[in-house]
Formats: C-alpha cells, structure tokens, sequence
C-alpha cells in the first residue's frame, strides 16, 4: 500500500484479516461462510428485491460480527483505542451475570461504526465481555486478588500497535506503510497464542466459569468466533445439519413467521478441540487441548424502538411460560403462536404502532395532502413518504447468554447469596474515559435525520401533531 489508508478502509481490511486469520485457526469456519455464501446467493435468486431490504447483498456479504474477551478496565479501554482506529465505537451495554439461564462473569459491549454511511460500506461490529472479578457472586476474595494481579501484569496490545491506532483515530487515515503495520500488529494481537497454559491456574478459574478461565487463565486474548450474516437462517441451520455439524437446539431470538422480522437470529455451533501447550505441576511443558471457540452464523431483521423491545420482552416472558405448560411444543413453535397473536404482521403495522424505527424517504410533491393540518400518518397514507425499516445493528442479551452457554462444558459456580459488584452502561462509560452510545438514541436520531431531510424536500415545514 502506498497511498494513505482511511480508516473506513482499515476497517474492511482488518475485517478481510480477521477472517482469513481465523479460518486459518478454525476450519468450521469456511465452510460456514461457503454455506452462507450459498444460502444467500439462494435467497437472491428468488426473492429478488425485497431479500436485500434490510442491507445490500454487498453488505451483507462481507458482514461479521467478531467476538472478545477481556479482563479489565484497562483492556477494555486499550481495545477501545484499537477499533477507534478503524472507525467502530462501543454502542449497548450488556450484564451477562444475572442471564438465564447461565450467569456469565462478564459484562460487554459492541464495537461498531454508528454512522449509517459507515455502516452500509462495511458494518463490522465485535461484542466484546469484560470480566468482573470483584463480583463475590463468582469468586471469593483470594481468587480476585490473584485474577487480578495476574490481568494487570499482562500486555494484549504491544505499544506501537496503540500509538498507530491513536493516530489512525486522530487523522482519520494512516500511512501506507503504517496501515500495513497496523494490520500486522492488531491481527497477531487476536490470534491464538502459542505461549503455554499453566493448568493447574486455568483449571481452578475453570471450576468457577470457562469464561473466567478463557480470559483470565491465559496471558493474550483472542478472536472468539467471527459471524457471518446470513439472509436465511432456518436454511443455513438445515444445510450445516446436513453436513453432519452439530448444531446447539435451537436458533435464538424471534422466531421464523410471515411478518417483519425483528431484531436478531442467532445459531451456532461448536468449533473443535484445539491443540495448546500447558504447563503442568512439575513445570514441565507439553501439548493438551482446549475447546473454547465455535462458530456462530446470524440473521438480522428491524431495530425496535423501547416500545417495541417492551413488547419484545413480554413476549419471550409469554413463550416461557407457555413452553413450561406445553411441554409438547418447541420454543420456536411457542414463539409463532405468541408473535402472531402480538405482533403486526407489516412493516407499516410496526410503523404506526411506534415499534419498530424506519428512515423516511421523499416520494411525489403532488402527493402531499394540502391544508393546515398535516400529520406524519397523513403524509405515508398519501405516498408523500415512503418509511424504510433500520436494520437493527446490535446484540440481545439472552441470545449472547445462550451462546455462551451452549458452548460451555460446564457450569461452573455462582452462588447468589453473596452481592454483585453493580456496573452498568456510566460505569462503563467512565471506567474506559469514553461515551458508551446507546442503541435507542443512534436508531432515533438516524430515523429524526431522514424525516427533515424529507420533508424539507417535499417543502414542508412543519407537521402537526
Ligand atoms: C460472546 C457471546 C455473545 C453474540 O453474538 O450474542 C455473542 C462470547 O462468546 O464471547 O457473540
Ligand atoms: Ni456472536
């Protein structure tokens, strides 16, 4: 490379990286995205228009999600500088300890560009855990200290690789030559590290969470799983089955219906045992393996608005309870039924019942209804404008629960009676010294942008209530 590199390109060069890094680490994972690749190009060749209407078949071709783990503050904040560089910012903060129906010690957030722009040219995003040893509801206070002491002694990213993406951050592009280094740099920093486990260290973190020990029982931290996007999961659940790949039961979140989806599918799988070097009693040094890392695929449907992830949440309260009194029923056969009876089946249902956000785009000038009394309705009814769905952009807690426990040998302990350490979205905010966005103000801004956008060329000034 010899011209500067921005850092919207960056990204999409770090992503291409990432993914042949970790195909490379795990081969599950190209045959993954061949499937995907396949189900897509499936869901082209007969839906034509309407498969893309959440994101252009370029979009999301190239869509991943990555995932990481760290164990402090100080990380989180280092990887905050990292992904700075390639224009991604954390966006949602998720507690996984109280998750059911397995407490993870973590908490998380999602590093992803926020601008629509940036994310329709690549809209890479990494959901990425904190560890939380302070929480006595996992470890006692011996194992903090020792957790502790152990994370602050390490360095996942080496200083030269920080200071590139601090100036990749500030200008906005790097060197040619510095783009290369960062790429380099920032994808050994994710890949698995050939330095020994110490076992007997790894094990006891592991009788309280895998999580715990896959984060805080080795000295680097690595790239987790990397998700593609497909626009057809129930066919990509069948066709990787039907390549003999055990998928877990079920996919998570809302389920396949007629109407609009929502929010976001997931399924995945478990990647292979992998062969890792430890460091036994005796100090002697010698291969084992570890199982820790798996293959994810994900389908995204419409971003909900508070109204709309209220409805959501009573809804999957209504399927559990339903599913514990028809035991006969899967989950996503329960999920139908409730969906169908609470959910509009259109888009334009979703619209107006103030569920789901929509962009607004201009239609025909002579379509606007004249008078005084103009309202938002009026203008859609007539044509004026036209609403398009927002593509929801980020996570859902129980579905990141359930993947992390689906691919969990062991439960490990948690022992409720004792207190958590309490964190949410300021406390995260503060202890990385950056803005934490949440989710509802991106979609609500984006959603407020294009309607004075289009309302400014219909020429209307003002709507009534
Ligand atoms: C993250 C699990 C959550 C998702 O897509 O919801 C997740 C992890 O395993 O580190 O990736
Ligand atoms: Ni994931």
């Amino acid at each position: 490379m010899t011209s500067a590199v921005s850092t919207t390109q960056l990204r999409t060069l770090f992503a291409e990286r990432l993914s042949s890094l970790f195909g490379s680490e795990v081969p599950a994972y190209t045959d993954l995205v061949e499937a995907s690749r396949q189900v897509n190009r499936e869901v082209l060749s007969k839906g034509g228009d309407a498969a893309v209407r959440l994101g252009s078949i370029e979009r999301v071709t190239a869509e991943r999600h990555g995932a990481i783990r760290v164990g402090s503050p100080r990380e989180l904040a280092q990887v905050a500088r990292v992904f700075a560089a390639i224009g991604m910012e954390p966006v949602g903060f998720y507690d996984l300890r109280d998750a059911f129906p397995q407490p993870v010690p973590v908490v998380s957030t999602a590093f992803r560009p926020i601008a629509s722009d940036e994310l329709a040219v690549n809209p890479f995003r990494v959901f990425t855990s904190m560890l939380v040893p302070e929480d006595r509801r996992f470890f006692d206070e011996d194992l903090q200290v020792r957790l502790t002491a152990s994370i602050e002694h390490r360095q996942l990213f080496p200083d030269e690789l920080l200071s590139l993406a601090d100036d990749a951050g500030r200008h906005g592009e790097l060197s040619g030559a510095d783009a290369e280094r960062f790429l380099e740099l920032s994808s050994k920093a994710f890949a698995l590290s050939p330095e020994p486990v110490d076992r007997a260290w790894y094990e006891e973190l592991e009788r309280v969470s895998g999580v715990a020990a896959d984060i805080g029982g080795v000295t680097t931290t690595h790239i987790n799983h990397l998700t593609p996007r497909v626009l057809d999961i129930d066919e990509l659940y069948r066709t990787m089955s039907d390549r003999g790949v055990a998928m877990i039961d079920e996919i998570q979140g809302p389920p396949r219906w007629e109407g609009p989806d929502v929010l976001l599918r997931q399924t995945s799988f478990r990647a292979l045992s992998e062969p890792r070097m430890f460091r036994e009693a005796d100090g002697s040094i010698g291969p084992g393996s570890l199982r820790v890392r798996f293959g994810e695929v994900e389908s995204r449907g419409i971003a909900l608005t508070p109204a709309g992830r209220d409805l959501y949440d009573t809804m999957v309260a209504e399927v559990d309870r339903s599913l514990a009194e028809l035991a006969a029923l899967t989950r996503q056969e329960c999920a139908v039924d409730v969906w169908r009876r609470n959910l509009p089946d259109s888009e334009r249902g979703l619209w107006r019942q103030g569920l789901g956000y929509f962009t607004y785009v201009a239609g025909d000038r002579s379509a606007v209804p004249r008078g005084q009394h103009r309202t938002l309705e009026m203008l859609v009814d007539a044509g004026a404008l036209a609403i398009e769905p927002i593509v929801y952009e980020d996570f859902l807690p129980r579905s990141a629960a359930g993947i992390f426990e689906s691919n969990l040998d062991d439960r490990g302990s948690f022992d409720g009676a004792h207190g958590g350490a309490p964190r949410d979205v300021e406390w995260m905010a503060a202890a990385i010294d950056r803005q934490v966005w949440r989710p509802e103000e991106l979609y609500e801004a984006q959603s407020a942008t294009s309607l004075d956008g289009a309302l400014t060329s219909l020429g209307v000034d003002a709507l009534s209530e």
